[in-house]
């Protein structure tokens, strides 16, 4: 009895919910006899005559919808419901369980993960229809620059690209990485290439995207420029987990984090040219002009973020610790955003081992997925928050650390530290008016 009271009371919040906001209707594309969950409600089966399953009425705002098959790997997509209009999600092809495999050869650090890659495709012109039937994208109208297909089980795809002319292409999708493709009418070729690694979790099945730009760059005066990348909205696993090696008690707990929107951020750490086309002056010890300012406080890097908003109109801003982490995973889940291991780290990073005690110009190692320099060592960088010695008490969306504190979270490790400072997880802090000679900072910018 007390169960079906507390169903009764939970129906007519959201009734209630739903007037205020004005709903709007989720129309999910599948086969008949798919099972469609709308946030773990069952909703219905698709039946042939619908082509799925429509749900009416469903409040605004972000919704999980998961799509569930007899013996196949269920589907999970968010969703974003709009006032009055329909959201429209088609479920892709199902990947059979029995096909999942555990990864092997790189460690225990994917084992359990499926065997899917991502499909990024632009075209040109940009308009034409996608068929990879079996990643499940058929007669698609692609309108936008890039579209991008991710889940797609690992192995070869026939695609076809109709525009003004038809191109056949096999696909070649490998696990956890990024097949890029280029479907180029005029030419009548269709070229790819594969980008490591996969993209971050937490977007669309597929999604196609044109804005904002997917780079840009800000004008500081003096012919000194700052450049950007966008960072895309999503969810990741912040914090490291206790079998980490090297895992320190302030890494966790792990949770899962949700950044609500898309930012850009500085491809590199603010450099020494930079700080002082802004500020007029230059702290560093090391100098150079495109090496890393150092030996800026948090308070003076808030002020450069204050003066160069100014200047550009444009809201500069210190990273959220979120953030930071958000960007420097990309996608990874590992003890780097390149792996696990510490002899692979001097291909990205300046740090204790190969920097001869001094930073070194920004952008000279290889970036991460998200085209990021130096995100590990170099530099030591400034996030806005406050630091706390765990996250027990972190919001999950979109944090920005306790209310108040005595430091500065310091964030990625420095040319002096050893790889387990360098981690995507380790952290630290520092008071706002410390000064060293391996901090310094990088920014972000809001998307709108
Ligand atoms: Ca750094």
């Amino acid at each position: 009895m007390m169960w079906a009271r507390v169903v009764v009371a939970a129906a007519l919040t959201a009734a209630g919910l739903a007037l205020a906001a004005e709903p709007g209707h989720v129309q999910v594309k599948c086969e008949p006899g798919v099972r469609i969950l709308l946030d773990g409600d069952f909703q219905g089966a698709g039946t042939a005559d619908l082509g799925g399953v429509v749900i009416e009425n469903v409040a605004a705002g972000r919704h999980t919808i998961r799509a569930v098959k007899e013996g196949f790997e269920p589907q999970d997509h968010t969703v974003d419901v709009v006032p009055k209009k329909v959201a429209v999600w088609e479920a892709r092809s199902f990947v059979p369980k029995t096909k999942i495999k555990e990864s092997g050869g790189q460690g225990d650090k994917s084992v359990g993960s499926r065997q899917v890659g991502t499909i990024i495709i632009q075209s040109l012109p940009i308009e034409c229809t996608v068929d990879i039937p079996s990643a499940g994208v058929q007669n698609y109208s692609k309108t936008k620059d890039e579209m991008t297909v991710s889940d797609v089980p690992a192995g070869e795809h026939k695609a076809v690209f109709k525009g003004a002319k038809e191109l056949i292409a096999t696909l070649r999708v490998e696990p956890n990485v990024v097949t890029r493709v280029m479907a180029n009418f005029a030419k009548g070729e269709v070229t790819a290439k594969v980008e490591k690694p996969e993209a971050p979790v937490g977007q669309a099945d597929y999604t196609q995207k044109n804005n904002p730009a997917a780079e840009l760059s800000l004008d500081l005066g003096n012919k000194v420029t700052m450049k950007f990348v966008l960072i895309p909205a999503g969810r990741f696993t912040m914090g490291s987990p206790d079998s980490e090696k090297d895992h320190q008690p302030y890494e966790g707990p792990q949770h899962e984090v949700t950044i609500g929107k898309a930012f850009y951020m500085g491809v590199y750490e603010v450099t020494q040219e930079q700080y002082e086309a802004v500020i007029g002056s230059n702290p560093s010890r090391f100098k150079g002009a495109s090496n890393p300012v150092e030996r800026v406080s948090w308070d003076d890097a808030v002020a450069f973020c204050k003066k160069l908003s100014a200047k550009t109109g444009k809201t500069v801003r210190l990273p959220t610790e979120a953030e930071w982490e958000y960007a420097c995973r990309a996608g990874s889940k590992t003890r780097f955003c390149f792996g696990d291991d510490d002899s692979d780290l001097g291909g990205y990073a300046w740090y204790r081992s190969n920097s001869d005690a001094k930073t070194h110009p920004a952008g000279a190692k290889k970036p991460n997925a998200f085209g990021l320099y130096d995100m590990h060592g170099n530099v030591w960088e400034w996030c806005s928050d406050w630091y706390a010695d765990s996250y027990a008490n972190a919001n999950t969306r979109d944090p920005a650390g306790p209310s108040s504190g005595s430091n500065r979270v310091l964030r990625g490790g420095r040319w002096c530290d050893d790889p387990r400072v360098c981690r995507s997880a380790d952290r630290d802090g520092f008071g706002p008016s410390d000064r060293g000679d391996s901090v310094g900072f990088r920014v972000v910018l809001d998307s709108q």
